[in-house]
This record gives structure tokens, sequence and C-alpha cells, in this order.
């Protein structure tokens, strides 16, 4: 009996768990139509979950779905880019145009956001540029407090499969952009720093960033 009773004890404190997670609430904007479709080329692509539907929710404790970026947060780049401004990567317009994109030279490049302090990272999501049918390459998010990633680094996200980035070989899947991004557990790393590698698309050499969105408390 005594058994019984601690087990119920258990396993409604599992309950009372799960009940208090909630989804993330990501901002998605409308889809992009990119007229003909275009075949790409991946031996290492995702099924894509088909038009209108969308990823399954990250679920996080309640409270840890806070937007933690704003159009204040400090963003740096690997190398100056070739158009747009970084604050783009930040300004909450996921239109994927020149106006509101951030454009880094080809090769492998990255975009860094400062969140001004240590936070809780419950989820990053990641816009690259949806204009038309295409992957993006070495997709690597990184989460430190070292601005400079020396130490301390957490890799919650990498899917280059055959290490040509040179930061470890990664088992996540390239993925096709779609107007909803990439959502990406942040599996409550703590960390100041945010760090979102690429190396181009199956579409050009260079690198966009339309936005990057980081949740948690
Ligand atoms: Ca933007
Ligand atoms: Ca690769």
């Amino acid at each position: 009996m005594k058994k019984l009773m601690a087990f119920s004890v258990a396993a409604a404190a599992l309950c009372a768990f799960a009940a208090d997670k909630v989804a993330i609430k990501f901002e998605i904007p409308p889809p992009h139509s990119s007229g003909t479709p275009k075949e790409v080329k991946s031996d290492n692509l995702e099924p894509d979950p088909g038009p209108g539907k969308y990823r399954a929710p990250i679920m996080v404790p309640a409270g840890f779905d806070k937007k933690l970026t704003t159009e204040d947060t400090v963003v740096t780049t690997s190398e100056e880019a070739v158009t747009g401004d970084n604050e783009y990567v930040v300004d909450a317009d996921k239109t994927p145009d020149a106006t509101c994109m951030l454009q880094l030279p080809g090769g492998v490049q990255w975009v860094q956001l400062d969140l001004g302090a240590e936070k809780t990272v419950s989820a990053v999501c990641v816009w690259h540029d949806q204009g038309d049918d295409r992957v993006y390459k070495d997709v690597i998010v990184q989460l430190s407090n070292d601005a400079k990633f020396a130490t301390g680094v957490t890799t919650i996200f990498n899917n280059d499969h055959d290490n040509t980035s040179k930061l470890g070989k990664g088992t996540d899947k390239e993925y096709r952009e779609r107007n909803d991004g990439r959502p990406i557990d942040g599996k409550m790393t703590k960390a100041r720093y945010v760090r979102c590698y690429s190396a181009g698309s199956t579409s050009e050499p260079v690198n966009n960033y339309v936005e990057i969105e980081v949740f948690g408390k």
C-alpha cells in the first residue's frame, strides 16, 4: 500500500510537471511564394513536414518561454556584411528580401547575439532566407558565456555531417528553408551568447539571415 502511494505521488508529480510545460510561440510570417519548386541536392535532408504543416512545438517549463531577443540585442558577425545591417537579424521583420535581410559573404560565416547577461536558453529559431527552395549548408548553433567561443561551448544544433566547417561532425539533418524558420531546442543551457553558423546554401554561396529569436528566462 505504502509502495502504491509512493508511486501515485511520483506519478502525480510527473503529471503536474508535464502540465506546467508550455509551447514556445514563434511568430510565423506568411509563406513566400517561390513559383516553380526547385530541386535541391542533399544527401542529409530531413523529410519536409509538407505545405502548411509545421514541426512539433518546442515544450518548455512555464516561465521559460519569454523572448529574450529585442531590437536592441547586440549582433556581431564573422565578417562585414555584403548587404543589410546587423540589426535586421533582430528587428522582428521576417520578410525574406533585401530590405530586412543581413547578407554575409560566402564560406563559413557566423552571426552572434549578445543576450546582455547569462540566461537559461530554452529555444532558438533561425530564419535564413525562404525566398526560394533552398537548404543552408553546415548550420551550427552554439551557446556560451565566452564571447569568443573558446571555452564552455554547448552545441545545440549541428547538421555539418561531414565536418567541412571543422567544428565537429553533427548528427542533425539538413532542412529546407520555410516560413516557420528552424526552431531548435536550447536544452535549458545557461549562456550569454548565441552563435549561428552557416556555409552558404544550395542556391548561392552567400549566407543570408532574416531573423534569429532566442527564448528562455
Ligand atoms: Ca529581420
Ligand atoms: Ca558539411
